[in-house]
Parts: structure tokens; C-alpha cells; sequence
């Protein structure tokens, strides 16, 4: 199929719009967002997508986990589709940009295409994911990984947030559990554009990255138990203090990352102390180890080694140790014929581009084990994400939509 003339762009000012009428719905407190899954804020997010996807002409579809499917018709109706989209939840303290960019820039090239009249062989999926990022229902990409079969819905409709809060109920309370079978919808291609949430595009002095691959991960939840007492009158000796073990073990991922470098990274991220009380000696912490690599032997020695060393602290202080594994994917080979579409689209645009493995997870490393995929990103300010001062220029998030588009057309064969 001739690629589409590269000459076609998007309209970056439109698309800049909608990102920051979409940051108004659950603000944060410094200007990002805390949009987090399945709050009221997220549906009221999900209510202006579909509003906007109506007024594009596309038809909506929701499934059992609250995914989120809306139509552009091809000129075939028995093509299958070419998907493209990310998420809109967000971190507690989340940037106005991840996730985001990818499922309002995926409609801005429906509406591009609807301006210019462009019809395509192939129908054109815009998709919201439910729950990618994790934060309050573990594990991340929660709901492409049931639609991807690695998760069952029970096991996703069973997971609690912090207050206890069950995410099958709460899907239900912000009436998003949709009738669509999760999974049964078949795709041709699944694109996902999306922030780099790294310094290396802006460091390099890039506009696009052609990501090829996505770093592994593992997802440690450690609970150490040990004995509440008074912080004042119990003895050095005589305490069993679950607080110290936790920053015992913070130390050693830290250490083990390190010592595996390059490409590794390990970290601490969320901690409940019990009783969480000033002068009481904790007596029992649960901790999430973040570990991943795009090496997989790496990532495999450093969960073996995280978890070792957990057990041997555990056991020097006296506490119980128990470690369930609560996220888990190996690191990822994105399609290489849609990697060369989306490098072929950043030449013929002639932004600057470079192959990238990307260092954070996505729904597109699901969506690859039942559908050939691949991403495009775009730099962000430091590489700075997961914080509210998360930001990008509207010249990078019109490069990376603009390659979006020229690479959906070409997947999604243009016809007139
Ligand atoms: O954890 C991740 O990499 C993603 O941001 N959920
Ligand atoms: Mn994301
Ligand atoms: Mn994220």
C-alpha cells in the first residue's frame, strides 16, 4: 500500500485542547492530574472521550472490565480493525500526559482523518484501557492483561485497593462494567503512543522514539511481621522491629539494581507501616519491590536475589517474611514490520528519530502476546513522569501524533 503523503499532519491545536480540557477532570494539587482507575473523576474522564468519539462519528463499545472501544468504520467491515489508544487513569500524583497522549491523540487522527475525508479499508479502534497504571488496584495494565488472557476477571475483579474496596464493585459503583466479553474482540494491529517517561528523546535531541522493546518487571508485595511495643521503654534488644527490616531491604534492591547495571532498575515505592503510630515500634510493614530489566536474566537474578535477601534480613531481625508476587511480565520484542511502518512515518516527516526499549510498562506489552503491536513516543521535559510536574512541549506530542496517524493509515490500508 502507498504510504500516505507526508504532507498530512494533525491539527496540534486541537489535540493540545483536549489534552488540557482532559487535565481539568480530576486535578491534582500542582498542576498534574489524580484521575485515579475507577474513581468518579475517572468516569466522568470516560464520559468526555465518549462524548468526543460520538461527535467524531464512532460507535462506543465497553467491555466486562470497563475497556473502552470506539469505532471508525473501514470500507470492509470484515477487515479486522486497526487498534490504537492507551489510558486514561493516572497516578495519585500523576502528569497531565501519560496514558493521556496516546487515547486523545489516537482520536485526533480521527478527526484529522474525518476532515480530510480519508476513508480506510480497515475499521480504526480508538481505545481507553482500564486501570493501567496499577496504583490503586495492583497490578498495572490490569485490564489489557485480562483482555490478553493473562489475567482472569475474577482474579482482576477481586483485587482491593488500600481501603479494601473491591475493583469489580467499584467498576460497577462508576457504572463502567460494559457486555462485551473481554478478549473476544479480534485486531489486525494495535499502536500505542505514548510519553517516553525518560530523559533519553530529549536528552538525544529526538523527536519520535520507534520503541522496539519494553523492559521486564516484577512486582514484590512483602509483608514482614514483628511485635508493636512502645518505642521509649522497650529495650534495642528486645525489639522486633518490622520498620527496620523494610529499610533494610529498601537498601539491598537498591544495591542489587546497582549491582546489575547497565539496564537495570529497582526500587521501594508504596509502604504501609502498622500501626503507623509516632511512638510505636511497627509491628508489621507491607512493602512493593519495583524490579525490571530488558534483559531477562537479569530480571530473573534480580528477583531470585531481592527475594533471598529479604528472607535473610527477615530472619537476622527475627520477623516473619511472606512475598507475593503481585505484577509480572517477562521483557518485551514489539512487532518488527510495525516498527518499520513507524520508522518509515518519522523519516518521511522527517522528525528525529531513534529505536528506544522502553524503561516503563504499558497496555501494548499485553496487547502484544494476542496481536502484533508496537509503540511511538515522544520526549518529555527531564524524562521526568509519574510526578505532577510532568511535562511536554505541544510540538512533541504533534510529532508523535502526526507519526501515529501516517502509520495507522498505512496499517489500516487508505482506500480514497
Ligand atoms: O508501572 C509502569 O511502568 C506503568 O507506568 N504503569
Ligand atoms: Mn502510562
Ligand atoms: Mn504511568
Amino acid at each position: 500500500m502507498p504510504a500516505p503523503g507526508e504532507n498530512l499532519r494533525i491539527d496540534s491545536t486541537r489535540l493540545w485542547d483536549s489534552l488540557d480540557q482532559m487535565a481539568q477532570i480530576g486535578p491534582g494539587v500542582a498542576g498534574g492530574c489524580n484521575r485515579q482507575t475507577l474513581t468518579d473523576a475517572d468516569s466522568e474522564g470516560r464520559h468526555l472521550f465518549a462524548s468526543w468519539c460520538k461527535a467524531a462519528g464512532m460507535t462506543m463499545g465497553v467491555d466486562t472490565m470497563g475497556n473502552m472501544f470506539a469505532t471508525r468504520a473501514g470500507t470492509d467491515p470484515e477487515a479486522l480493525p486497526v487498534y490504537m489508544g492507551s489510558h486514561l487513569d493516572t497516578q495519585p500524583t500523576g502528569g497531565r500526559y501519560d496514558g493521556v497522549l496516546g487515547v486523545l491523540g489516537a482520536l485526533e487522527v480521527v478527526r484529522t482523518m474525518n476532515d480530510l475525508g480519508i476513508r480506510t479499508r480497515r475499521p480504526i479502534v480508538v481505545t481507553n484501557w482500564t486501570n493501567e497504571e496499577g496504583a490503586r488496584f495492583a497490578p498495572a495494565m490490569l485490564a489489557s492483561g485480562v483482555f490478553a488472557g493473562i489475567h482472569s476477571q475474577d482474579y482482576a475483579y477481586d483485587r482491593r485497593d488500600p481501603e479494601g474496596k473491591r475493583f469489580g464493585d467499584e467498576l460497577a459503583r462508576i457504572g463502567w462494567v460494559g457486555d462485551e466479553v473481554v478478549g473476544a474482540r479480534k485486531m489486525h494491529a494495535m499502536l500505542e503512543l505514548h510519553i517516553e517517561q525518560g530523559p533519553i528523546l530529549e536528552a538525544e535531541g529526538r523527536q519520535i522514539g520507534v520503541v522496539t522493546h519494553g523492559q521486564g518487571l516484577w512486582w514484590l508485595e512483602i509483608t514482614l511481621t514483628g511485635k508493636d511495643a512502645h518505642t521509649g521503654s522497650t529495650p534495642m534488644n528486645m525489639r522486633v522491629n518490622a520498620g527496620l527490616g523494610m529499610a533494610r531491604i529498601t537498601e539491598r534492591v537498591h544495591q542489587i539494581a546497582m549491582s546489575h547495571q547497565p539496564n537495570a532498575v529497582g526500587a521501594v515505592g508504596q509502604v504501609f507501616v502498622h500501626p503507623n503510630s509516632r511512638n510505636v515500634i511497627p509491628g508489621k510493614v507491607v512493602f512493593t519491590v519495583d524490579i525490571r530489566s530488558p534483559e531477562q536474566a537479569k530480571l530473573d537474578a534480580m528477583k531470585a536475589e531481592v527475594t533471598r535477601a529479604a528472607h535473610a534480613v527477615a530472619a537476622e531481625l527475627g520477623l516473619g517474611c511472606a512475598i507475593e508476587d503481585v505484577g509480572h511480565f517477562d521483557p518485551v520484542t514489539f512487532d518488527p514490520d510495525l516498527v518499520k511502518v513507524v520508522r518509515g512515518a518519522a523519516e518521511r516527516l522527517g522528525y528525529a528519530h531513534m529505536d528506544i526499549v522502553s524503561g516503563a510498562g504499558h497496555d501494548a506489552c499485553w496487547i502484544n502476546r494476542v496481536a502484533p503491536t508496537v509503540m511511538i513516543m515522544c520526549p518529555c521535559a527531564g524524562g521526568l513522569s509519574h510526578n505532577e510536574a510532568e511535562e511536554i512541549s505541544p510540538e512533541w506530542a504533534a510529532a508523535g501524533t502526526d507519526v501515529l496517524l501516517h502509520a495507522a493509515l498505512e496499517v489500516a490500508e487508505v482506500v480514497s
